[in-house]
């Protein structure tokens, strides 16, 4: 039986039969049942059900958001926030099935277009930290392309994945186009990832299982997109606003414990204001407000789980430099205390692997150039920040990391219309804005002859 807890109590809030490699089987038999329908409704009749569903979510919202808030232990304003995100997410790609535009090439002898084909059946895999966001993110987009699916939530957060499953129903989406199974990754994900009748698979998660993914889909030649880790940096020159920039690091980086793919875990800063810097960004750290998800004015809650507490605590081992520490509550639940490690070097382990807790390396770094090198020298490259008042040296310096998405003077990384994904290791392909269409559909090409013989 899987027992699912709330990290902030570690009471068990639900328990849940796994599903088993059949059970996925099952699930992607009706979603390929599915699919020849689901491709034949009109577009404006798939955007209306769409429509339907993004309003089914936003009148759902806040109950989504406490059931998301209980499961993952994130601060209750947290949870809205994403909440909110979902629906606007069903919204936008609910206009998106009258816009899959094709193109004409001028060829000889006839006409030439092309089409934006379905796939089929997707499997979509995601992880723990923020469950039904990243859901969302490949869901609508597949939905308006016209392919049906199979979701896998992680096992440790399926709830609002189980009752998105149930709106959907309720909004009037047929059966069969959208099915949640709840099992374990190496069963249920890797049948998913093998199954000859599943087209695509869309992840999100580790790169050490982004890794094993991309290789068992080699297998059927699946189309694979992979939304993989990350230790992205947070550039600061001397010339910033450094007031700003030292208060806003925190977020960056302790926003949901840290439990973040785009977390800033590595803050570069220039050498001449590196104690300032520090100075400034201390009582925001010591002033976080960790504790209670349900709690209005709490910034951070627990981690997921007391294994991944394990895994956060070994980087800070008894001589690490331990330069500021905020508080953290006691007693039940998976607290662990903002830490910021400084000085540092980008060498060493806290710096360049993904710790995906509220830890975080400050390093310093001489001129522009050092900045750079420094910004690249890691497997990852998703997101990042660059704080500077010169607009010049922020476009040069954003054009020279390489990252899939960067913001200046923010800490921002996703938009619900803007591309979102990695470079390097981070992972392959993109998700939100129009662009993620182009991964859920295939381009085909028709030659119509229009000359008499
Ligand atoms: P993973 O351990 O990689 O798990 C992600 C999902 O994959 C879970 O649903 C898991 O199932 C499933 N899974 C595990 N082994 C599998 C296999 N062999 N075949 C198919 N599926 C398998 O990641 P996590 O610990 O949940 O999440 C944290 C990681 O996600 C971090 O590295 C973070 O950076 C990354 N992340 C990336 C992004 C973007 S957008 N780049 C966003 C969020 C998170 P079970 O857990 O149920 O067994």
């Amino acid at each position: 039986m899987l027992e699912v807890l709330n990290p902030a109590t570690e009471e068990v809030v639900e328990r849940l039969e796994p599903a088993t490699e059949e059970d996925a089987d099952a699930a992607v038999a009706r979603a390929r049942d599915a699919f020849p329908k689901w491709r034949a409704v009109e577009p404006s009749d798939r955007s209306r059900l769409l429509r339907r569903l993004a309003d089914a979510l936003d009148s759902e919202r806040e109950n989504l958001a406490r059931l998301e808030s209980q499961n993952t232990g994130k601060p209750i304003g947290d949870s809205r926030a994403e909440m909110e995100m979902v629906a606007e997410t069903f919204h936008y790609y609910a206009g998106m099935p009258e816009r899959l535009l094709g193109d004409t090439i001028p060829v000889s002898g006839g006409v030439d277009v092309t089409f934006r084909e379905p796939l089929g059946v997707v499997a979509l895999i995601v992880p723990w930290n923020f469950p039904l966001t990243i859901a969302s993110w490949k869901m609508a987009p597949a939905l308006a392309a016209g392919n049906t699916l199979v979701l896998k939530p992680a096992g440790l957060t399926p709830l609002t994945a189980l009752e998105f499953e149930r709106i959907a129903r309720d909004a009037g989406i047929p059966e069969g186009v959208v099915n949640v199974v709840v099992g374990p990754g190496s069963q249920v994900g890797q049948r998913f990832v093998e199954h000859p009748d599943v087209a695509k698979v869309a992840f999100t998660g580790s790169t050490a299982v982004g890794r094993k993914i991309m290789e068992a889909a080699a297998g059927t030649i699946k189309r694979v997109t992979l939304e993989l880790g990350g230790k992205s940096a947070n550039v600061v020159f001397a010339d910033a606003d450094l007031e700003e920039a030292a208060g806003e690091a925190p977020i960056a980086v302790f926003g949901n414990a840290g439990q973040d793919c785009c977390a800033r875990s590595r803050i570069l800063v220039e050498r001449s204001v590196f104690d300032d810097f520090l100075s400034l960004m201390q009582p925001a750290v010591e002033n976080f407000r960790v504790g209670d998800p349900f709690d209005e004015a709490t910034e951070m809650g627990p981690l997921i789980s007391a294994e991944h507490r394990e895994t956060v605590s070994s980087y800070v081992p008894d001589d690490a430099p331990v330069a500021i520490r905020g508080q953290a509550p006691e007693g039940s639940g998976f607290w662990y205390p903002p830490t910021v490690l400084a000085p540092l070097n980008n060498e060493d382990r806290a710096a360049r692997e993904e710790i995906f807790g509220p830890v975080v390396a400050v390093i310093p770094f001489e001129d522009e150039e050092d900045a750079i090198r420094q910004a690249n020298d890691t497997i990852y490259g998703l997101s990042g920040s660059i704080w500077t008042r010169n607009v010049a040296r922020a476009l040069r310096v954003a054009r020279q990391i390489e990252t899939g998405v960067l913001s200046v003077n923010s800490n921002t990384s996703v938009r619900v219309a803007t591309p979102f994904g990695g470079m390097k290791q981070s992972g392959v392909g993109r998700e939100l804005g129009p662009h993620a269409l182009e991964y859920y559909t295939e381009i085909k090409n028709v030659y119509l002859a229009t000359e008499e013989d």
